[in-house]
Formats: C-alpha cells, sequence, structure tokens
C-alpha cells in the first residue's frame, strides 16, 4: 500500500517535471495545472506555491518539496 502510494507520488513528480531536470518550476507547474488537472491557477498563484513549498529556496521544487506541497492544502 505505502510502496503504491509512493509510486504514484513519484509518477505524479515526473509528469510535472516536464523537462525532467529533477526539478519542477513555477511554469511546469501551471502547465501540468492547466492541462492535465485542469485546474485554473494563474502563473502568479503556482509561483508562490512554489516559494511557499521551496524550502530549500532556490526557485523550483525537488521531489521532497514537491511531495510537501502535495500534502498541502493545495
Ligand atoms: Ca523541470
Ligand atoms: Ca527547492
Amino acid at each position: 500500500m505505502m510502496v503504491h502510494f509512493h509510486w504514484i507520488l513519484k509518477i505524479s513528480f515526473d509528469v510535472c517535471d516536464v523537462d525532467g531536470d529533477g526539478k519542477v518550476t513555477a511554469r511546469e507547474l501551471h502547465l501540468v495545472m492547466k492541462t492535465i488537472i485542469g485546474k485554473p491557477h494563474t502563473k502568479e498563484v503556482c509561483a508562490e506555491q512554489i516559494r511557499i513549498a521551496d524550502t530549500d529556496s532556490d526557485g523550483c521544487l525537488n521531489y521532497e518539496e514537491f511531495k510537501a506541497l502535495l500534502f498541502s492544502d493545495f
């Protein structure tokens, strides 16, 4: 069960990481929200979400930060 859960998280991360560099930027998050999830978040909202979840302040989300974002009230 837990393995399956982590697998889904990993797939979600890979989907959001459009260019496959291991990090999700606000631009990538916005693209995925709009095209796959269908959430009408603006780029500003996505940038804000990244800022909140970006614990190491490099301007994008690694896998750990991405997980924290998914578990937050997005
Ligand atoms: Ca990326
Ligand atoms: Ca980061």
